[in-house]
């Protein structure tokens, strides 16, 4: 037996004030969608209502649509706007006595603005009006729109006439759309939760509850405003929208006022759209992609609708010419998955992988999906952690390369360049970034050690002129090997400093301490002869050590110092003993000198 599952949609009325939308729901359902006392007394839809409506299509599916019933008064448009934000389906309600009326339009905007793109129209009341003409009005309104060619269905609560037609031009529009898909980023709109507080200090309408790795709300979004061709001329709605107009911005459910600013022209008229810069009174989390309803800031007029290009732009300045490319190329295709992730790496060169896209509607699969196949066309370059534009990479790469080349040319004696040098010479602010350059790098001819990095093929070396400051060096160490000259005579002057810290480097010299150095024979005589002193004596103080190897208090205290840094000895008061250690290490060369 095949086996027949459900699925869901949303839907919502659209439609004038009393033109039926209401008694359709109910006609269509059963359900009278105006709970409200006053809704009641004043015959009036004011908030939204819902039903639930399950058809059949003509496939075999069964279908399960909620039905939102939105208010179709002037005054509560705010409340229809908060109904219609994500559905699947429009249930666009004409009275056939009416006609097109101004909410008609207006919703009609509000459902494009939205991007609401399927509908079902009931010619409503249609035991009241002429059938064809009215049927051609709508015709002659929708011309143009995503709309123009829905079904019109006429429909009669009075007579039943067409219900079940309506029905079934529901069920036949649904069954040809794919639910809206779920990306895996909950933005919760209405939600059951009886332990939050509501009002001032909790949660209200239109507050947005979600999860916190979407990131932080922010009160500068850039978007693409449009202003409808089907505004009327001279009407207020029409006005166009120059810099600094205030406004209030629907999202979601949810309403915010805000100041616009227009990026590259100085008003928006009817028919055009713009980049603008939206600053909230209040932040909000936006995805790229989100769209929008604005009104006039006294709620009279629908103006403008729009989509969030940028919903981070806190930190950008509107103008800079990064910032300015990258809204452009959204604009153009914000619902392109490529476009979205080239204009940002574009714009920022690089970005953490894992906020990629993270506030669009593209889901984490979508989003990995088209990062591997940039990446393998060659366009971006992925590490662990940071996406980066492939030019952006390479170009860093190469200036990693040239710091790193140049420095083994002016200081051949030195191991490499110190990572805090190259990052600086860089310019590069994150560590992820810095990290993930210097990985490639040691995956492709350098080394890193410590904190230094160098060519693999590099081998320090003195420059000619730095030889005999070495050998001058050697020799001043090697006169006395066990009380050498201070430090600080050894390293006057750069030249000096240089090749001590090559001798050093290379392993000639130890380094012992701030003012000690000495070569490395003398300091293995000198640590041989303290540990066979302790394996023999258990302990010793320093100044028997000293007289042991015959040097001064000026060398002895920092050797031994050096010693139980390097895990030799241990200190136990004023006396020395070997280290657990080394102490092993002395009983198995004894035991090996036993057995032979
Ligand atoms: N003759 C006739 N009257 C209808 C029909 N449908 C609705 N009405 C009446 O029209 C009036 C308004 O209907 P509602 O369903 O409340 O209209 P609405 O569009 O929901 O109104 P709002 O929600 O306030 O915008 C009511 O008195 C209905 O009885 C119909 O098919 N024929
Ligand atoms: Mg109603």
């Amino acid at each position: 037996m095949q086996e027949v599952s459900t699925r869901h949609f949303v839907i919502a009325t659209a439609g004038h004030v009393d033109h039926g939308k209401s008694a359709l729901v109910k006609a269509l359902t059963g359900t009278d969608p105006d709970r409200l006392p006053e809704e009641k007394a004043r015959k009036i839809t004011i908030e939204l209502g819902f039903a639930e409506l399950n058809l059949s299509a003509p496939n075999g599916q069964t279908i399960h649509a909620g039905i939102i019933d939105v208010p179709g008064h002037e005054d509560f448009v705010r409340n229809m706007i908060a109904g219609v934000g994500s559905i699947d389906l429009a249930l666009f309600v004409v009275a056939a006595d009416d006609g097109w009326m101004p909410q008609t339009e207006e919703h009609l905007q509000i459902l494009t603005y939205l991007g609401v793109k399927r509908a079902v129209i009931a010619l409503a009341k249609s035991d009241l009006g002429r059938i064809d003409s009215a049927t051609e009005q709508i015709r002659i309104q929708l011309r143009g729109t995503l709309f123009a060619e829905s079904p019109i269905v006429p429909t009669s609560i009075r007579t039943s006439q067409g219900i079940e037609n309506l029905k079934s031009a529901i069920a036949s529009e649904l069954a040809t759309m794919l639910p809206q898909r779920d990306f895996g980023k909950p933005r919760l709109l209405a939600i059951n939760l009886p332990d939050l507080s509501i009002g001032e200090n909790g949660i209200q309408r239109g507050d947005i509850i979600t999860v916190h790795s979407l990131g932080s709300p922010h009160a500068t979004i850039d978007v693409l405003l449009e202003k409808s061709s089907r505004l009327k001329r001279n009407s207020p709605a029409a006005r166009s929208i120059k810099n600094g107009t205030s406004v209030q911005v629907h999202f979601g459910t949810g309403r915010v006022a805000a100041k616009i600013t227009l990026l590259d022209q100085p008003a928006l008229g009817t028919g055009q759209s713009a980049i603008a810069r939206l600053r909230l009174d209040s932040p909000i989390v936006a995805f790229a992609g989100d769209r929008f309803v604005v009104r006039d800031s006294s709620e009279q007029n629908t103006i403008a609708g729009g989509t969030v290009l940028d919903p981070d732009a806190d930190l950008v300045n509107f103008r800079s010419a990064t910032q300015f490319q990258f809204l452009k190329a959204r604009a153009i295709a914000l619902h392109h998955i490529d476009v979205c992730l080239r204009s940002q790496l574009q714009c920022d060169g690089y970005a953490e992988s894992k906020t990629l896209l993270v506030k669009s509607n593209f889901g984490d699969d979508e989003i990995s999906e088209a990062l591997s196949r940039l990446s393998h066309n060659g366009e971006i370059v992925l590490t662990t952690d940071i996406t980066a534009s492939a030019p952006y990479w390479h170009d860093l790469i190469n200036r990693a390369t040239i710091v790193i080349d140049r420095a083994h040319q002016k200081n051949p004696e030195r191991r490499g360049v110190d990572l805090s040098e190259l990052r600086t010479d860089l310019k590069i602010e994150s560590d992820k970034l810095f990290n993930a350059i210097i990985s490639e790098l040691t995956r492709n001819g350098f080394v890193r050690f410590e904190n230094q990095i160098a060519r693999v093929s590099h081998r320090p070396s003195l420059p000619l002129e730095l030889l005999s400051v070495a050998e001058n060096i050697r020799a001043a160490l090697s006169a006395r090997p066990f009380d050498p000259p201070d430090r600080k005579a050894l390293s006057q002057g750069r030249n000096l400093q240089q090749a001590l810290r090559f001798l050093i480097n290379k392993g000639e010299i130890v380094d012992v301490s701030r003012e000690i150095v000495v070569l490395r024979g003398a300091a293995e005589q000198m640590q041989n002869t303290i540990a066979d002193f302790l394996s023999e004596k258990g302990s010793a103080t320093a100044s028997q050590l000293r007289q042991k190897i015959g040097t001064t208090r000026r060398v002895i205290i920092p050797f031994l110092e050096y010693l139980d840094r390097t895990g030799v000895t241990r200190r136990i008061g004023d006396e020395r003993v070997l280290a657990k250690k080394s102490a092993a290490a002395k009983l198995t060369d004894a035991a090996r000198a036993q057995r032979t």
